[in-house]
């Protein structure tokens, strides 16, 4: 975590605001309690990330990829989305209603099978106390019965109930939270003064998912993407959509121009399965 913290130090933390308007917290501050609004959606990067190899690996840390392909009892996984987040006290009212994410990571609605749901991580990579905008979840048999059994969405009048029963999902640096995208769940506020919270969001699915999707690794190739290639192995990239070696994809015409487009991308793993 120490060298991911400085990177997001690094990138961030000129950010945050001035400490007299942090102290000042109390009416000013965009946005209001439990509702989403965009203010509580800045500084946010997605991979590859102008930072070091373990902030740009951690997303494929093989642990995850094998803790997400067992949740979701698939042997292969896709890494869907990967991002940023800097939260500064003050900056905004961080306060949202319990929600479930598959809003915005599905046009269709959570499976019933697992196999086609997700997994999504949230990686503290500060101390993340109550004070600083912990997670705050509600546990499935909890909103099973306060909702109805399977129920993915709450109306305004049920959001009471869920909060009566929240747990919050406070840890200390390194503390890896895990939901799923019917999980209920929400933001909740800055109020240490002089207070960030940095973390990073991580999702996975299974790879031959279609319904879910959030990030989209191919329209940006101007991002630092060496970080990645150069220092990542097959099967991590196999997570990003790059076929493993011995896939008939890799023949001595793909090798090539792969070769001529990232000239720094060690292919040796790749060349030996076709040979
Ligand atoms: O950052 C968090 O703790 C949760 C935010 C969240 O749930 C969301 O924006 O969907
Ligand atoms: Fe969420």
């Amino acid at each position: 975590m120490a060298p991911i913290y400085q990177d997001f130090d690094q990138l961030y933390g000129h950010l945050a605001p001035e400490a007299q308007a942090a102290v000042e917290l109390d009416k000013k501050l965009p946005g209001s309690v439990g509702k989403m609004h965009h203010k509580q959606f800045q500084n946010i990067d997605a991979l590859p990330y102008d930072a070091g190899i373990e902030m740009n690996l951690l997303s494929l840390h093989p642990d995850l990829m094998t803790f997400a392909a067992a949740c979701l009892g698939v042997d292969a996984v896709a890494l869907y989305q990967s991002h940023t987040w800097a939260k500064f006290t003050g900056e905004a009212d961080y306060d949202q209603a319990h929600h479930c994410d598959f809003g915005n990571h599905t046009l269709a609605v959570p499976s019933d099978d697992p196999r086609y749901r997700a997994v999504d991580f949230i990686v503290y990579i500060s101390d993340v106390t109550d004070d600083l905008g912990a997670l705050h979840y509600v546990t499935k048999e909890d909103s099973d019965r306060i909702l109805s059994p399977g129920a993915v969405t709450a109306s305004a009048a049920k959001q009471a109930s869920l909060k009566a029963v929240e747990r919050s999902a406070a840890g200390p640096q390194g503390t890896l939270v895990a939901h799923s995208i019917d999980t209920f769940h929400r933001g909740t506020n800055l109020t240490r003064p002089e207070g960030r919270r940095f973390t990073m969001t991580i999702g996975y699915k299974a790879l031959d998912n279609p319904l879910i999707g959030f990030d989209n690794w191919h329209s940006r190739p101007e991002r630092p993407w060496g970080q990645i290639l150069n220092h990542a192995s097959p099967a991590q990239l196999a997570a990003l959509g790059i076929p493993l070696p011995g896939s008939a994809y890799w023949t001595e015409r793909t090798l090539t121009l792969t070769q001529a487009r990232w000239p720094d991308w060690d292919l040796h793993p790749w060349r030996a399965a076709i040979n």
